[in-house]
């Protein structure tokens, strides 16, 4: 009774494994058995959904004792935690990671399609988990999974938002936002933990006590209930924990309101404290300043920290203490990572405890505090850094504002001590900016920490000589870089299977977790049939998206033409508009020689702008204008298409990046902090056209200059250049195909019905202090296209250089990170080890 084999199953016929038969019998029984005692269905009424919920359960089943034996082993063993703290956690969906890492995925596939149920059509039922904007939540989820791949004991902390990021509609043209109610379907994958509810204190007032101590008073209360999601390592038994908190209402919060009898309203008004949680903030490099948002960094602060020193008091360094609990040997069992500043309250909370609660003295905590704290800065944006109104942080927090000013009093003594006569440098570097009416929170995460990390070189290398000079020449050994990377579990085995398998064809499956062997494949450039078997691969990959693309958002493209791809948030300084002004020249090109011979290219956008972001949403707004206006032209045929696609994010990139030719990482140098879209298209077999920004000057460094298509000012020569002081008139002038495309969107070429709706873009690319200096690139840009042009007629010489980058992709793994976080960090040690598998016996 099998259906048909349909188009779309590839991953059945996938060469990875013969599934083991019983095993395929097994799974049948324990999905039927979740479609009847879990969903409560029989054949007759079960959706398509539910279907996905009864794999998903079965699924679960196989991570289950996994899990537990994971926690078993890590409290016999007790070696040091590592905790990541990120308010964003961008995780896509969970089932076919955690097939893959079970190795389960073939027996699961075989038993599904012997049910005449279709894995790929059910996998996409999953609504992903996007509690993250962009790259640095992508980058904590990446880091979870080589965390548990590495063996290490880690958990991730976070917020359990019951809306994630929005759901981005184009409507018009414009972008829409909507909420995406992640959790309207039970989440399988969660588990909630009631009985370790932590209280969260704000608002109130410190007063001294009798014994001299201080007592933070009249606080109200919310409650943080804990609920945990599996995070498989692959292939070796772990399963490590995510942590994601909710907020619920105390009971006591509305005590005077119950006790006068207004039962009713003291149970509505709930809600209130439980909003907390409600939803991630869109903003991705800016930082809105708002209260809730800094109830939100305090919630997971307090409620994480409460629950590492619980942890650590019920260790087994702890078991034989009675009554006083000794925290000398913390910063050995516990290592706090701050992804950026927003848990930069970490470093008070963890001082409040230390002090008010556990009574250990000021110095000694301020020690364990820096042993255990180390924090990694994601931008040098000044919009993204977090600096909190001094009133808006005392009235929230009064009991930490007191200890940030110890801090604050402590660390500008030790500047003084070094720079005796330098007042200037005293205020460049007080926590706490009385003038501004400030706390710099990313101030207090260098002073609260024993490291500080960029997230590239060239990135970590102006952290030192920019926003943290000061800082860096007080503690220079401090510093470090830790340069991004990517889990090849999901961006390479899982999103592009037919690529995986043909590289294990080659070097057998070494790569999944040490990437760096896919250098081996440097052997095999001038093989023919690879070449062939490459080409073959990438084209299928292009024509499953085309027809993805057809499917769901009724767009025609083309699979023979070159894919060009753009796939990121939508901000100024990455430049999309530059890309917008070369594809109305290359628009321009083909009506002014409507005879020459070019190649044919699909120029592919994505990306979600911040809501209240006007600049960035009207780019979009002028990308699918131009795009509509390509597209009506009869001229111009099959040789140009441009498309926008809606709502960019995990699940779409793992669609999109196996089919992207060219990678466009065109930032304003010095900017973009690392990038990891450019990792992922490289692994994937994309060539990169980019500025020498962030990874991208490190991808060059890997894979040779030769491999390719670098333009554009370097770091040094925008400083210059702003030095001296830019002039877009300049430019402007001097090239007459950039003022041509300038004149077309200021003419309304590209808006008809409203000739100036993009009047502000015109305005901002021609002031003189433009920020991101665009016109300055765009020659040069031009040109770099021509060079991508000339290559890509030649398939072959193409292809090579395909290979040539997978071949050197090697660096950006997220293992190859983790590593080094783990040894120059956390001192805590990887292994490659397996755990004992679920039915050996207990630890
Ligand atoms: O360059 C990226 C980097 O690859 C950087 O812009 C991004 O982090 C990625 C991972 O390291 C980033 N996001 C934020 N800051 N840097 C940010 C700031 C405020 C709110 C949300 C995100």
């Amino acid at each position: 009774h099998a259906p048909a084999l349909k188009e779309n199953n590839y991953k059945q016929i996938s060469i990875r494994g013969i599934p083991l038969l019983e095993n395929v019998e097994e799974v049948k029984k324990v999905f039927n058995r979740h479609l009847h005692f879990t969903i409560v269905k029989d054949r007759d009424v079960a959706t398509d959904h539910d279907y996905y919920e009864s794999i998903a359960y079965t699924v679960r089943d196989h991570l289950v004792s996994r899990w537990i034996r994971t926690n078993q082993y890590h409290f016999e063993t007790d070696q040091k935690r590592v905790y990541y703290l990120s308010l964003e956690y961008h995780m896509g969906r969970a089932l076919s990671n955690c097939m893959i890492n079970l190795g389960i995925e073939n027996s699961v596939d075989e038993a599904l399609y012997e049910m005449g149920l279709n894995i790929e059509e059910l996998e996409e039922l999953e609504s992903e988990a996007a509690l993250g904007n962009g790259g640095l939540g992508r980058l904590a989820a990446c880091y979870l999974d080589s965390m548990a791949t590495l063996g290490l004991s880690a958990y991730g902390y976070g917020l359990r938002y019951d809306y994630g990021i929005f759901a981005q509609k184009i409507e018009d043209g414009y972008q829409k936002e909507y909420p995406e109610n992640w959790l309207r379907y039970a989440c399988p994958w969660e588990i909630s933990r009631p009985e370790f509810l932590v209280p969260v204190q704000y608002y109130g007032k410190v007063i001294d006590d009798k014994d001299g101590k201080k007592k933070w008073v009249e606080y109200i209360t919310v409650h943080a209930m804990p609920y945990d999601s599996p995070i498989p390592g692959y292939n070796n038994n772990v399963v490590n924990t995510l942590r994601l908190w909710s907020a619920k209402a105390s009971e006591k919060f509305n005590f005077a309101l119950f006790n006068s009898g207004d039962y009713i309203r003291a149970v509505a008004e709930q809600s209130s404290s439980e909003d907390i949680t409600r939803v991630l903030y869109p903003n991705d490099d800016f930082d809105e300043g708002k209260i809730l948002r800094l109830k939100q960094e305090y919630f997971l602060v307090s409620a994480s920290v409460q629950d590492i020193i619980a942890r650590y008091k019920r260790s087994k360094i702890n078991l034989k203490a009675d009554q006083q609990v000794d925290f000398t040997n913390f910063p050995d069992k516990a290592a706090i990572q701050l992804n950026d500043t927003h848990p930069a309250l970490s470093v008070v909370e963890l001082m409040r405890l230390l002090i008010d609660v556990e009574n250990l003295g000021w110095d000694q905590a301020f020690d364990i505090t820096k042993r255990t704290i180390a924090f990694t800065n994601h931008t040098l944006l000044p919009e993204a850094l977090e600096k909190w109104p001094i009133d808006m942080f005392q009235k929230l927090l009064p009991r930490h504002f007191q200890l940030i000013t110890d801090i604050n009093a402590h660390h500008l003594d030790i500047v003084q001590k070094k720079w005796p006569e330098d007042k200037e440098r005293m205020k460049r570097m007080t926590i706490i900016d009385d003038e501004a009416k400030k706390v710099n929170m990313g101030y207090l995460s260098v002073v609260g920490s024993h490291a500080v990390n960029g997230v590239a070189q060239m990135h970590s290398d102006l952290l030192k000589s920019t926003i943290m000079k000061d800082f860096y020449e007080l503690n220079p050994e401090k510093f470090q870089n830790k340069t991004n990377g990517i889990t090849p579990r999901r961006w390479l085995l899982i999103c592009n299977p037919d690529l995986a398998d043909l590289i294990t064809t080659k070097i057998g499956e070494g790569w999944i977790t040490d990437l760096a062997q896919l250098k081996q494949l440097r052997d095999y450039v001038d093989d023919e049939q690879f070449i062939r078997d490459i080409q073959r691969v990438k084209f299928e990959n292009k024509e499953r998206l085309s027809k993805f693309l057809k499917k769901n958002f009724n767009v025609n493209i083309n699979p023979n033409s070159m894919f060009d791809v753009q796939v990121k948030r939508l901000h100024e300084y990455k430049r999309q508009l530059l890309n917008c002004l070369r594809v109305i020249t290359v628009y321009n090109r083909i009506k002014a020689n409507p005879d020459k011979d070019v190649i044919q290219r699909t120029i592919i956008f994505g990306g979600k702008a911040a809501p209240g972001y006007k600049t960035a949403k009207l780019i979009i707004k002028l990308i699918c204008n131009v795009a509509r206006t390509v597209s009506e032209d009869p001229v111009i045929g099959d040789r140009l298409r441009v498309v926008f696609l809606e709502n960019y994010g995990v699940s779409l990139a793992e669609k999109i990046i196996p089919a992207v030719d060219l990678s466009e990482q065109i930032s304003l140098a010095g900017l973009e902090a690392s990038g990891t879209s450019n990792m992922k298209m490289m692994l994937n077999g994309g060539l990169t056209i980019g500025t020498m920004d962030g990874a991208n000057v490190e991808i060059c460094e890997e894979v040779g200059k030769d491999n390719i298509f670098t333009f554009g000012l370097t770091y040094k020569e925008v400083d210059e250049l702003r030095e001296k002081g830019y002039n877009a008139k300049d430019y402007y002038e001097h090239n007459a195909e950039l003022k041509q495309a300038i004149e077309q969107i200021r003419d309304g070429v590209f808006s008809p019905e409203d000739p100036n709706l993009f009047s502000d873009i015109v305005k901002s690319l021609l002031e003189s202090d433009e920020k991101f200096m665009l016109l300055a690139d765009y020659e040069e840009y031009m040109k770099a296209h021509e060079r991508v042009e000339q290559l890509y007629k030649d398939g072959t010489e193409w292809t090579k250089k395909c290979i040539l980058n997978i071949a050197a992709a090697g660096k950006f793994s997220s293992d190859r990170a983790i590593r080094e976080y783990a040894k120059d960090i956390w001192n805590v040690t990887p292994t490659d080890k397996k755990l004992p598998s679920p039915d050996a016996g207990r630890p």
